[in-house]
C-alpha cells in the first residue's frame, strides 16, 4: 500500500516491510516524513503484523533531511516528531542500513527498535558540517546507544563513521549477511519474529555522564574553530542526554533552533550546494572527448602539481620541458608530491603511480596526447609561439589547455588553426591538492572542448567553474580587487599586521599580505607592471610592495616580505611604508578590524557583482564556490554574493557611497547592485 509519494508498505503474513525510495538520496523531505508517520499509524492499530522492518530503495538509506527545505516555512509532521513515532511504535521495527546513512537518516534509524548494515556502509551525524546539530534526537539516542564520548567526537566532527566502527560502538547491531536492503528487511522482521533480533527502544536506555568527554570537546573546539557557531552547542546537546529523553530532547529543539537561525548556517549549507552546482552548465550537453593520455608542458612547480594530479587519477602523463635537468627536477617534485600522498594515506604505492609518467625534452613528443596543458612561464609571447609550434604537432582532435592565470586566451588560440580546440584550465597551487578548476571558456572554445574540462575536472574530483575571459578570470580578478582594499587601508593608516589579524580573526584562514608572502610579492608586481600603461591616471597607487621586491623582499621565496620568517613585521616593508605616507603627505588614520573586514568583502562583492553583471561567471553561485574553494574564503560565510544577499543591497549601495568619499575611482557601485538595492532581488534567485 502507498502511504505518500515515497513511502510504502507492503505485508507477508505477520511482517511488514516499509520503503522508502525517494531518489537520489532518500532525503527525509515533508512526503517521507508524512508515510513513516502513516506506517506507524497502520502498525498501531493492524494487530496481525509483529515484526517491520523499514528499508529503502536505491543507493543509500536515508542520507538527511531534506536540507532545500532548510529557511521555508516548517510542515508537519516534524522529523523529531516522526522518530519519537517510531521509537513508541508497539509493533517493533528493525532498520537496514546501505549506502550513507546521515544526520535524519541515522536518527531515524536510532529511533527504530534495532539496526543491521549491509557491507560498506557508513553512517554518521554531519549536521555540524551545515551550521545545524542532529535535531531529531541524534544528540540524545546517539550517546544511549554508544556512549557519550563516542558520540561528542562524532557530532562535532561530521565525520563518516565506516561499519567496523558503527559496529564496535554500539550504533548498528549486526551485519546483514543479504545484498539487497529489501532481502535482508524480510529477514530481519522474521529474525524478530523468531526471536533470533533482540529489539529494545533506545530511549529506554541510560546515559553516563562523562563530563570529561565534554569538556576535552570544548577546549578542541574553542582552539581549532573559535570562530564557528553549531559545534559548542553540538557539545551542550550532547550534555543534555544525561537528562531524561523528554528534558534532552527539549534541550535538543532549542539549541538545534538557535543554530538553524544563525547565518552561519546559510553560509554552509550554500557551500554544500556551491560544491555541486558549478557543474550544472550549458556545455554539459556536448560529448567529452576521451581522454587516455595528458601531455604538460612545463616541469616547474607548477607543471609538475598538474602532472601529479593527472597520474594521481590514474592517466599516464608525458612531462615535457626544454633540458633533462628542468625535467629531472620536475619527476622529483612529483616524486615527492607522490610520496606525500602516500603519508596522506591518499595513495597505496608512489613508485606505481610514478611509472606512468614520461618525460620528453622536445615537443614533438605531445603528437601522442589527447590533451595538453601547457603550464609554461606567464607570458604571452612564450605561450603563443608554444601553441603555434603545438598547432602543427597535436593530433586532430588533441584539447589544447592552457594553465595561464590572466592571460587572454583568445589571442593564445588565435595563434593556433583551431581555436575551438583551446581553452584555458587554470589550476591553483598546490594543482594536487587544490580542489578548485577554473574551465576557461574563450569565445571560439567549442562545447565540446569545455565538456572536457568538466570531464576531466571529475576524473581528478575537482570543483570546475567555469569562467569567461578577462583578466585574472573569476578568482584572481577578486583577489587582485581586494587586495587593493587592504593595500589603500595600509597606506591609509592600518598598520599591515593589524589587516592580517581582523581577516583572520572573521574566519580566513590567512590575511591578503601573509598570502602576499607566500604566493610570492613578484607575481602581482609583474602584473602591476603589465598593467602600467592601461592604468587609468584617477587609479590610486600604492607602491610599498615594489619597494620591497626592489629591495629583493619577494616573500618566504627569499625569506622575507611584509614578514621576517619569525612571523614579525619586516622593519624594511615598515620604512618602505613610512617613506611612501611621508611623499605623498598622508596622515595616518586608526582603523577598526570591523571596517577592515567590511572593506575587504565588500571589494570582494562589487567585483564579483560586475563579474555576474558581465556574464564572465555565469551564475552567482560560481562565483562564490571560486572564492570557497580556491581562495580561503570561510565555509561558513558562504562566498561574496551570498554575503551580498545577507548584508543587503541597499546597505551595500550606501556603504559604498560611503567610501567613495575619499576614493570615487576605486569604490563605485555596481549598476547592477544599484537596481537590486530598488528591486529587492538577491543573487541567490538567479542560482
Ligand atoms: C539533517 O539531517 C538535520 C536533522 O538532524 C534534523 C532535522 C530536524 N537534502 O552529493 P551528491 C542532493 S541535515 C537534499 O552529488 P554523492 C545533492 O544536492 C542533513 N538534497 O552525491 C545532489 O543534488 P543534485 C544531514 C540532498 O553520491 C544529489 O542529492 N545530511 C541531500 O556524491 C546527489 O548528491 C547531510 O549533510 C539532502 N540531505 O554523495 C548529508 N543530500 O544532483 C548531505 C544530497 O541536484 N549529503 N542531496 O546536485 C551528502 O553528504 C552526500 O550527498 C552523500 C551522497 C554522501 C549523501
Amino acid at each position: 500500500m502507498q502511504l505518500s509519494d515515497t513511502v510504502d508498505l507492503t505485508t507477508e503474513g505477520e511482517i511488514a516491510l516499509i520503503r522508502i525510495d525517494n531518489p537520489p538520496v532518500n532525503a527525509a523531505g515533508i512526503s517521507v516524513r508524512e508515510g513513516l508517520a502513516a506506517a506507524v499509524d497502520w502498525l498501531a492499530q493492524t494487530p496481525g503484523i509483529r515484526a517491520a522492518a523499514l528499508y529503502a530503495a536505491g543507493r543509500t538509506f536515508v542520507a538527511g533531511a531534506d536540507i532545500r527545505e532548510f529557511g521555508k516555512p516548517p510542515q508537519d509532521p516534524w522529523l523529531p516528531e516522526v522518530c519519537n513515532r517510531l521509537e513508541s511504535c508497539p509493533t517493533p521495527i528493525a532498520c537496514i542500513l546501505h549506502g550513507t546513512t546521515l544526520g535524519g537518516g541515522l536518527e531515524i534509524a536510532m529511533g527504530c527498535h534495532a539496526r543491521l548494515a549491509l557491507p560498506g556502509a557508513r553512517v554518521g551525524l554531519p549536521e555540524v558540517l551545515l551550521g545545524i546539530l542532529p535535531g531529531a534526537g541524534g544528540t540524545q539516542r546517539m550517546p544511549r546507544l554508544a556512549g557519550v564520548a563516542f558520540a561528542v567526537e562524532a557530532i562535532t566532527t561530521g565525520r563518516q563513521i565506516p561499519l567496523h566502527e558503527a559496529r564496535a560502538a554500539g550504533l548498528i547491531d549486526a551485519e546483514a549477511t543479504e545484498d539487497m536492503p529489501e532481502a535482508a528487511a524480510r529477514a530481519a522482521a522474521h529474525a524478530i519474529l523468531a526471536g533470533t533480533l533482540p529489539t529494545r527502544r533506545t530511549g529506554d536506555l541510560s546515559v553516563t555522564p562523562d563530563p570529561g568527554a565534554l569538556d576535552a570537546a570544548r577546549t578542541r573546539i574553542r582552539a581549532r574553530q573559535p570562530h564557528l557557531f553549531s559545534p559548542l552547542k553540538c557539545v551542550d546537546a550532547v550534555e543534555a542526554a544525561s537528562l531524561p529523553l523528554d528534558a534532552g530532547l527539549k534541550t535538543e529543539r532549542a539549541l538545534y533552533e538557535a543554530c538553524q537561525a544563525s547565518p552561519q548556517r546559510a553560509g554552509l549549507i550554500h557551500a554544500f550546494f556551491a560544491e555541486r552546482a558549478t557543474a550544472k552548465v550549458p556545455e554539459a550537453a556536448a560529448t567529452p572527448h576521451d581522454i587516455t593520455s595528458i601531455g604538460v608542458i612545463g616541469a616547474g612547480t607548477m607543471g609538475a602539481g598538474i602532472a601529479t594530479a593527472c597520474l594521481l587519477a590514474g592517466f599516464p602523463v608525458l612531462l615535457n620541458d626544454r633540458s633533462t635537468e628542468a625535467l629531472e627536477r620536475g619527476r622529483n617534485t612529483i616524486r615527492a608530491n607522490l610520496d606525500g600522498a602516500v603519508k596522506r594515506g591518499k595513495l597505496d604505492n608512489a613508485e606505481d603511480t610514478l611509472a606512468r609518467l614520461d618525460l620528453a625534452d622536445t615537443l614533438d613528443a605531445m603528437a601522442k596526447a589527447d590533451l595538453i596543458i601547457e603550464a609554461a612561464f606567464e607570458d604571452m609571447t612564450v605561450k603563443t609561439s608554444l601553441f603555434a609550434a603545438l598547432d602543427g604537432i597535436a593530433r586532430p582532435g588533441a584539447v589544447l589547455a592552457t594553465n595561464t592565470s590572466y592571460l587572454d586566451i583568445n589571442q593564445i588560440a588565435a595563434a593556433t588553426s583551431r581555436p575551438e580546440a583551446v581553452l584555458g584550465l587554470h589550476f591553483f597551487s598546490p594543482a594536487h591538492v587544490m580542489k578548485l578548476l577554473e574551465i576557461v571558456v574563450a569565445d571560439r572554445t567549442a562545447p565540446e572542448t569545455a565538456a572536457t574540462g568538466f570531464a576531466l575536472a571529475k576524473r581528478l574530483r575537482k570543483i570546475p567553474v567555469r569562467s569567461g575571459v578577462c583578466d585574472g578570470f573569476i578568482g584572481n580578478r577578486i583577489l587582485r580587487s581586494s587586495r587593493l582594499a587592504m593595500e589603500y587601508a595600509m597606506l591609509d593608516g592600518a598598520p599591515f599586521e593589524q589587516i592580517d589579524a581582523a581577516i583572520e580573526a572573521a574566519g580566513w584562514a590567512m590575511g591578503p599580505f601573509r598570502v602576499s608572502d607566500l604566493a610570492g610579492l613578484d607575481i602581482a608586481f609583474a602584473q602591476r607592471k603589465r598593467r602600467a600603461a592601461t592604468r587609468p591616471a584617477a587609479e590610486r597607487y600604492v607602491d610599498t610592495p615594489d619597494r620591497l621586491c626592489a629591495q629583493g623582499f619577494l616573500g618566504r621565496k627569499t625569506g622575507a616580505g611584509y614578514y621576517l620568517e619569525d612571523g614579525t613585521p619586516n622593519p624594511a616593508a615598515l620604512a618602505a611604508l613610512e617613506a611612501e605616507r611621508r611623499e605623498k603627505g598622508l596622515a595616518p588614520r586608526p582603523f577598526t578590524d570591523a571596517e577592515i573586514v567590511a572593506r575587504y568583502l565588500t571589494a570582494m562583492i562589487v567585483e564579483a557583482t560586475q563579474i555576474v553583471a558581465e556574464g564572465i561567471a555565469l551564475k552567482p553561485i560560481d562565483v562564490d564556490a571560486v572564492l570557497l574553494f580556491g581562495y580561503g574564503f570561510p565555509r561558513h560565510l558562504g562566498g561574496p554574493l551570498l554575503q551580498a544577499d545577507l548584508i543587503g543591497a541597499a546597505t551595500l549601495v550606501d556603504r559604498i557611497e560611503d567610501y567613495a568619499r575619499e576614493d570615487a575611482h576605486f569604490w563605485q557601485v555596481p549598476p547592477r547592485l544599484r537596481d537590486m538595492a530598488g528591486t529587492g532581488a538577491r543573487f541567490e534567485d538567479e542560482n
